[in-house]
Parts: structure tokens; sequence; C-alpha cells
């Protein structure tokens, strides 16, 4: 592969923003992975779709890959540059159109960040969907690659639910506007639907036109403890029936362990509890409340719980959850990100407990995740004194056990991180090879050269 210079760039990309930087380039290699030693030979800031077009152009003419990025916050290892690559940042292309209230949309670049969308939304009286732990420095643009979830999919829907229009340049560098905001269109294959979810594999993603919702009513939290995990069905089909529910979350002790040790907060209830729900509802008077708590009481399903009684106790509350996954980042977790059919959790849950305290016994295993959405997040802190590489191993053993039950639920072994580089081994296990193929042809159409994000997904 060609090396690079400033000459280079200045010869074949006019104008372009670059930096060759040995700081940047280490700083734009990588994801929240760490899975690779980061070495691209370039980063590039773009400013327009037709600088990616001229970047894509250029990168077929001499052969060099290219590794969109946004805001890094990946977990499985979907932005990492490590073989020479050129690193294209849509960071420098922020613009956010004013809201569109007739239509309830925004359009906005591919770098805005998530929160930016979530202001603008708000200042116009109107509510973005999409929100997770790392809305504050995730982008838009990686977002929409990784079809990202979160922590109100039950009432909103994914990132894909909420992309009316997109705009990106293809492997070939063609430039594609995709269904332009319409809110229908039957003219063929949604190739919108394609992009979404392919994690820079099939085009590089520039702008898009979002979904906006109403602006939600006042909402109230409640953190209530479990006897056993097996209860968090029945009391997730009950709330479901008593509440307009948006959120259903759901972690077990040793979560709140290491949030209170991280963010020197105490625990939540005076009784600790085996597992945890935190359910997140459109206000409704107390007494239908205090009936429903006792009535999960009485059924066993709960032994304690928290109502927030104002919008910063539930943001309190929120913390336990929302917090989990900074507070053991440091721990280098190894992180595993399931989803089966939401009657199929007790058993996924069971089973997988069983199977991680048969084969992790000295290991500490933590459970968080979205139940609404069938997702769970496994993941198995290294024990302080274990070198990474020999804990990843021994991590990677036991996948194959909990793919192989995740596959006997039909269940996804990918829930809303992406496959990026960690989970390609397992794809199998989700994927039949019939799809496989079939996402290799469709690769093939969309990106000719191989180019974009190789070695990712496929
Ligand atoms: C969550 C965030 C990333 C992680 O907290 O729901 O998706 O797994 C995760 O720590
Ligand atoms: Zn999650």
């Amino acid at each position: 592969m060609k090396s690079v210079n400033h000459q280079y760039f200045q010869q074949h990309l006019q104008g372009l923003d670059i930096s060759l930087e040995p700081q940047v380039l280490e700083t734009y290699g990588r994801d929240w992975t760490h899975l690779r030693t980061p070495a691209p030979s370039a980063v590039l800031f773009p400013r327009n779709t037709e600088q990616v077009q001229a970047i894509v152009e250029q990168a077929t003419a001499d052969g060099f890959a290219l590794v969109p990025s946004g805001g890094r916050t990946g977990l499985s290892g979907g932005a990492v540059a490590a073989d020479g690559e050129w690193v294209v940042s849509l960071e420098k292309m922020r613009a956010v159109s004013g809201v569109n209230r007739t239509e309830s949309c925004i359009d906005v670049e591919a770098g805005v960040i998530t929160a930016s969308v979530q202001q603008a939304a708000e200042q116009a009286g109107l509510f973005y969907g999409v929100d997770f732990a790392s809305a504050g420095s995730s982008q838009i643009g990686g977002n929409i690659a990784t079809n990202a979830g979160g922590i109100r999919v039950l009432r909103y829907g994914l990132t894909r639910d909420q992309v009316l229009g997109l705009t990106a340049v293809t492997g070939a560098g063609e430039v594609l506007e995709l269904n332009q905001g319409l809110v229908k269109n039957a003219t063929g294959y949604d190739l919108r639907h394609l992009l979404i979810g392919s994690e820079g594999t099939l085009a590089i993603i520039t702008a898009a036109t979002l979904k906006l919702w109403p602006k939600p009513p006042l909402r109230d939290v409640m953190l209530l403890g479990l006897s056993d995990h097996q209860a968090v069905m029945p009391l997730f089909a009950s709330a479901s029936n008593g509440f307009k529910l948006s959120a259903f979350e759901f972690f077990s002790h040793a979560c709140v362990e290491q949030v209170c040790a991280h963010a020197g907060i105490q625990p939540p209830l005076e009784q600790a509890s085996n597992y945890y729900a935190l359910l997140e509802f459109d206000q409704t008077d107390e007494t239908t409340m205090l009936n429903w708590f006792e009535q999960a009481m009485d059924a066993g399903w709960i032994q304690d719980g928290v109502i927030s009684q104002s919008n910063e106790q539930a943001q309190q509350l929120w913390a336990y959850r929302e917090r989990i996954s900074e507070s053991i980042a440091p721990r280098k977790p190894y992180k595993n990100d399931i989803a089966v059919r939401i009657g199929s959790v007790p058993g996924l849950l069971e089973e997988l407990d069983e199977l991680v305290n048969r084969h992790y016994p000295d290991f500490e295993v933590l459970w968080y995740g979205h139940i609404g959405d069938g997702n769970l997040h496994l993941n198995i802190l290294k024990p302080e004194q274990m070198p990474q590489q020999t804990f990843k191993s021994q991590c990677e053993q036991v996948n194959e056990l909990v793919f192989a039950a995740v596959q006997k639920y039909q269940g996804s072994i990918s829930a809303e991180h992406g496959v990026g580089l960690l989970k390609q081994p397992w794809l199998n296990f989700s994927r039949s090879p019939a799809e496989i193929e079939l996402m290799r042809s469709i690769k093939r159409q969309f990106d000719p050269a191989g180019l974009l994000n190789p070695g990712k997904l496929l």
C-alpha cells in the first residue's frame, strides 16, 4: 500500500482537512473496544458530501481502505483502523437545519452529536426518541450505521425507526439521496434500510432526516427490588398493562455495587435485592401506582421499591441504570449484547446464568439490559491481575456456549452494538449461510472495490 503525506493530499484532494499527526492517528483509529492497536495512515475531515465522494474516488484510484468514523463510542470494533486505512471522520459535518414542525422532523449532517438533536427537538417543543448512555459523544451518522437502540426503544423504536431520509456515498462513489423524508414511498426496495445498521460497510452516511415526536408528558420512574430474575417477565407483563411504559430496564445487584462505588452514592433501596427493574411511564395518579405496587408485592415479584417524587429524583433513579457502563469500563469488561423474543427472556436468563457461573466461577458477572426489547447485556469483569488477552480468550471460549443458547431461542448475538470485528466469528449463530452469502453479494454491489470498512461485519 502506498504511503501518503501532505503533498499527496494537496495534490489529489485539494482543500480537504487532513491530519497525519501520530496522536490524531491514534485517537481516530480506535473506538471503545481497544481491540487492536490503531494504525491508520491518515485521518480525513470532509466538510460536505462532495468531499466524501472525492475521497472515495481517490481511495479507489490508489487502493486505500476507508473507515468511517463518528463519535467512536462503538463497542464491537466497527470504527477500528489498524491496517493503514484512511479514517473518514464526519465530525466537521455538523449542520443542523431548523426543526420542521409541520412534518415533525429535523435535517442533520452525520457529525451532529446525538444530544444536540435531542436539544434541538426540545427547544422546538418536540422530542427525539432515541437515548442511551453515550448520547453526549456519539454522532448521528454512527448511530444510523449501527442502528443504535438505547433505553426507550420500547416506546419510540430503534434509530432505524427515526430515519425518514438518508444521504450516503457508496463504495462506488455514487451519492444516494434515499427516501427524501417521505412518510410513504412504495417504489421498490427501501435501500435506506439496507444502509441503516450496515456499519460503514456499504456506504458512508453524510446526512439524515430524522423523525421527531410530540413532547412527552411528565413521567414517573419506579425502581423495584426483585426477589428473583424469574419475576422480571410477569412484572413486565403487568407493568405493560398497568402503565404507558417508555422504558423497562433490568440490572443485577452487582451493577448497583459498581455504580455506587464509582459514583459515591448510596444504594437505591434500604434492603438489597438480587435484581432490580427500573420502569419509566407516563405520569399517572398516585392511587393507581400504589395499587399496582401492592399487587406486585402480594404476587411476590418485588421485595421493595421507590417511586420518583420529582424529575430530579427520577434522574437519580435512572443513574443506577445509565451509569453502569461507565462504572465498569475501567475493569475492561467482556461484553455480550444478546437479544431473544421477549417471551424467551426467562428461559435464556436461567440457562445463561447457570452457564456463566459454571464456566466463570471466579469472574464477576453483571447482568443488565433492556428487558422490554428482549435485550440483555452480559458483562464479565476482568479480574484485576489477569492479563487482558488471557481474559478475552477465556471469555471467547464460553461464547460458543452462550451463542449456542441464543441460537436455540433463535435470538441475536448482537442486539444493538453491532458485529464489527468483535462478534464477526460468531455471526453464523444468528444468520444462515444463505443470508450471509446474500449480504456478501449486496456488499459487492455497494462497494465493488471492497474499500469500505474491510474486515468488519462480514
Ligand atoms: C447499555 C451501553 C453499552 C454497554 O447500557 O444499555 O448498551 O453495554 C449499553 O455498556
Ligand atoms: Zn444497551
